[in-house]
């Protein structure tokens, strides 16, 4: 008990120095993020289910507790086994010194010094553990379990003091750590950054473009979905900052902020979404994009025929594969500076990402881009699709029903249902809504600013008491009506009718 504290406590002043170090070296340093970056990259293959292109915050903090939780275990055994034998405790914190080391050095772009942070825990680890073990052996007073807790004697005392600097270094270690991390993010950077105007003014959100019930029609950037791999979002400095275009170009090219903000911007909205996005759910967003094409970038590095994939890098190393010809078909495929009149909040991949109209965001929307690569579906896998996705994702039609919610009650009489269809870049030409079994009733389509965002409708119904089901299903411009079948997200994309059942009283 008490050697199973000490190794907690060993381990946690270990992990608290090791946050202050990585603060110095780089966040993707820190044991824990290392570890953690690693599981997130092996785990979704092999295990069914969590392999999915959705990595949310709550995952995140889900894997960093779990993370925490399971090394607790570990540390309180370590101190347990020193007890017995030293030199197999020691094995024990220099097996999880060495995974810390592993992890932090196999990041990717990781230099020599993203061993130190874990090098540091370990010792200081080993170093606290080796002292409270000897404090816990001098404790006179026997470990069982006694009806009132004997006087503390001196050497208890002294146990429970080194124990409790151990958990303050741990804790003061892992908050400053963290402390100074923020205080080296891009923050001042973003702030600083003065974006150039659109060559054209951003296109007018018709009148009525936002239905009563509906989402914001405009979804803000603090309610816009975040989805992606790193538990630490880049921090990336547009002083720095460079997009190398290359791979089978004729003429590779490297550009830098400065050359960026000279290049033309345009002002679109789009409509990105998730392609874990099941039916009926929210990762799905529309903003207002400022960037510059890329198409003329890519006709400035002319592409060799052959080349069908562009390979979009992010300074992370997460990669995603585009077809080079939806990129260059003249939709409004954009390098982001901008999401809603300001500079790209940083877990949206300030300074620079994609947005492309009609693709899901795995196989698009590169955050914290530096990196453009010109090859062939047949020669590279980008990152989602060995975990089970497919190379090719476009959107599929989708529809949401935003009013009432599943579950609703109602009075008898005119209730408004209401909600959200997409199909970017093909457009929504109708909305049908489905009481019971009922036949389907046309809704009346909001006017949108383009076919690449979302589009809002709406229905008056004439509620009757009792139980409803209700249902909605879009129609897009290729005349493609959403098939009811049930698909869940992987391999491209959720598929079925959205379908909430409410009651009338
Ligand atoms: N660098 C990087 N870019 C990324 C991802 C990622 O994991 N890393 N995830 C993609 C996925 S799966 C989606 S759906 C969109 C989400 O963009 P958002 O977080 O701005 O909504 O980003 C894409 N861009
Ligand atoms: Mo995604």
């Amino acid at each position: 008990m008490r050697a199973g504290l000490a190794g907690v406590a060993a381990a946690a002043a270990g992990l608290g120095l090791g946050e202050v170090v990585a603060a110095f070296i780089g966040p993707q340093s820190s044991p824990l993020l290392a570890v953690g970056g690693v599981v997130v990259d092996t785990v979704p293959g092999p295990v069914k289910d969590f392999g999915i292109a959705v990595f949310g915050t709550h995952d995140k903090t889900a894997l960093i507790t779990g993370t925490m939780v399971l090394l607790a275990g570990y540390a309180a055994a370590v101190g347990m086994a020193a007890l017995r034998s030293w030199v197999l405790a020691l094995g024990g914190v220099a097996l999880f010194t060495v995974i810390g080391v592993v992890a932090a050095l196999t990041r990717h772009d990781a230099g020599l010094a993203a061993a130190v942070p874990s090098l540091v825990a370990g010792l200081v680890a080993a170093t606290a553990l080796r002292y409270l073990i000897a404090l816990a052996a001098s404790v006179s007073s026997p470990d069982a379990p006694v009806a009132a807790p004997p006087p503390l004697d001196g050497g208890r005392r002294r146990f429970l003091v080194g124990v409790g600097i151990a958990a303050a270094v741990g804790a003061v270690g892992g908050f400053g750590g963290r402390y100074l991390t923020s205080r080296r993010a891009v923050t001042a950077a973003r702030q600083a950054v003065v974006l150039p105007p659109p060559a054209q003014p951003p296109p007018p959100i018709p009148p009525g473009a936002q239905v009563p019930g509906a989402t914001a029609y405009v979804t803000s950037a603090a309610d816009f979905y975040r989805i992606d791999t790193s538990l630490y979002p880049p921090q990336v400095d547009p002083a720095s900052w460079q997009l190398h275009i290359h791979g089978m170009v004729r003429n590779p090219l490297t550009i830098t902020w400065e050359q960026l903000l000279q290049r033309p911007m345009v002002s679109r909205y789009v409509t990105l979404a998730c392609v874990s996005n099941d039916v009926g759910g929210d990762l799905i967003g529309n903003a207002l994009w400022l960037g510059t094409p890329i198409k003329a970038l890519l006709d400035e590095a002319q592409p060799l025929p052959e080349a069908d994939q562009v390979v979009s890098r992010s300074v992370d190393g997460w990669t995603c594969g585009t077809p080079a010809s939806v990129l260059r078909d003249g939709r409004d495929a954009l390098l982001a500076i901008g999401m809603n009149g300001r500079p790209l909040p940083v877990p949206h991949g300030f300074p620079v990402r994609m947005v492309v109209p009609g693709l899901y965001g795995y196989v698009s929307a590169c955050k914290w881009i530096t990196e453009i690569e010109l090859t062939r579906f047949a020669d590279f896998d980008a990152y989602w699709v060995p975990r089970g996705w497919s190379a090719q994702a476009p959107i599929k039609t989708q529809s949401r029903i935003d009013t009432p919610r599943d579950g609703a009650r109602r009075k008898p009489g005119t209730v408004t249902i209401a909600g959200v269809a997409w199909a970017q870049h093909r457009g929504i030409t109708k909305v049908e809504v489905q009481v019971d079994a009922q036949p389907w009733a046309t809704a009346t389509l909001a006017p949108a600013v383009s076919a690449d965002t979302w589009v809002q409708w709406s229905h008056q119904w004439q509620a009757t008491p009792g139980d409803h089901t209700l249902r909605v299903r879009a129609t897009d411009a290729d005349g493609q009506t959403q098939t009811s079948t049930r698909a869940s997200p992987a391999p491209d994309g959720a598929t079925g009718w959205h379908t909430v059942q409410i009651t009338v009283e």
